[in-house]
């Protein structure tokens, strides 16, 4: 798809653009399903990275305690917690610029492994993998892996300076051939312009396959980074952004992700509406506060949504 097609899309009057997504959702997908994943920080703050909208990157002064390591023993009772109130996918996030052969590998291959025998659909976000690695982590039973563009290739070294979209790509591509399924987005409200946020769902819908799902960020203003005094997204904003997704991209699993706490149930519905079909679940995502699990399943019977079971399009990969 070319990027006028897209922002022909995304430009569409905003009631069409809704009905249009909304219709590809139901024509492609099981609409009152929502998957559900929840996120545990195995390794917290301390990142050498400088990406502006990061509270966890060591240079700013974000009041994030720094964390070690969990033991794989804690990882296991959080993924059996998350599980039992709903979870499918567990993703597994540590605050690197990208993975390293070390001990902290070996442990992180350990978790994957056990949560996998949780039957949970196990993600990591590590940072940078190479081939040998993303391998490893498949045989250990790893079933995605989660590594954002975040914003368009042109706007990229505005957000973050020490690596490049090609890295992102590199990294990418090794996910893509050791066989685990691919889970990259990006983040809005970052101060792009909405050619960037095109060029990023370009640049998403051309890979060699569309990644299996696509997180969906607003931007969660944190104090001390460069991006503190961001205005926040509108409900509009993020609507348009996953009915375009959506339609591009019309059977990947598009996730409502960071910026739902200050979104109201109408809000949230409409995006459900517009094709989002995933959320983070648990009162925290990596480091930041997110909705209660009682709240969200509120809000599910509210809104006739039903979870997600796992490893439901296995027989595809
Ligand atoms: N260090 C790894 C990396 O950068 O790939 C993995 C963890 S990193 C925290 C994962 C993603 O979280 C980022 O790519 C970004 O999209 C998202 N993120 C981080 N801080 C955020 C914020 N303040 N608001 C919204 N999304 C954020
Ligand atoms: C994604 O796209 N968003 C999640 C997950 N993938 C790793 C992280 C959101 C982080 C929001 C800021 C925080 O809690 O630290
Ligand atoms: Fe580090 Fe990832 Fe945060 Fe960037 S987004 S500073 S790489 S933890």
């Amino acid at each position: 798809m070319t990027v006028q097609e897209i922002s022909s899309i995304y430009n569409r009057p905003l009631l069409d653009l809704i009905y249009d997504a909304a219709t590809v959702h139901r024509n492609n997908n099981d609409f009152s399903e929502v998957q559900i994943s929840s996120l545990v920080s195995i390794k917290t703050g301390g990142c050498s990275e400088d990406c502006a909208y990061c509270p966890q990157a060591a240079r700013y002064n974000t009041g994030v305690d720094v964390h070690a390591m969990m033991k794989v023993s804690e990882v296991v009772e959080l993924a059996t917690k998350a599980k039992q109130a709903g979870s499918s996918r567990l993703c597994m996030g540590a605050a690197w610029r990208e993975v390293r052969d070390n001990r902290d590998f070996d442990k992180i291959i350990e978790m994957v492994s056990a949560v996998n025998e949780l039957e949970m659909e196990v993600c990591c976000t590590l940072g940078m993998l190479t081939f040998e690695q993303a391998t490893k982590l498949k045989d250990a039973g790893l079933y995605a892996y989660n590594h954002n563009l975040d914003t368009s290739e042109e706007n990229y070294g505005n957000i973050i300076t020490t690596r490049t979209y090609d890295d992102r790509l590199q990294t990418l591509h090794n996910v893509r051939k050791a066989k685990l399924t691919v889970c990259s987005g990006g983040i809005i409200g970052l101060g792009e312009t909405e050619a960037d946020r095109i060029g990023m769902l370009h640049t998403l819908c051309n890979l060699p396959q569309h990644p299996e799902s696509v997180p969906i960020n607003a931007l969660v203003a944190i104090k001390g980074t460069p991006l503190e005094n961001q205005k926040r997204v509108s409900v509009w904003e993020m609507v348009r952004m996953i009915a375009t997704t959506r339609i591009i991209m019309p059977k990947t699993i598009v996730r409502l992700s960071a910026g739902r706490l200050e979104m109201t149930v109408p809000e949230q519905a409409l995006c459900f509406m517009a094709g989002a079909n995933s959320i983070f679940a648990g009162d925290k995502l990596l480091t930041t506060p997110n909705p209660s699990f009682t709240d969200d399943m509120e809000m599910f019977t509210l809104l006739g949504l039903t979870p997600r079971k796992a490893f439901k399009n296995e027989s595809k990969h």
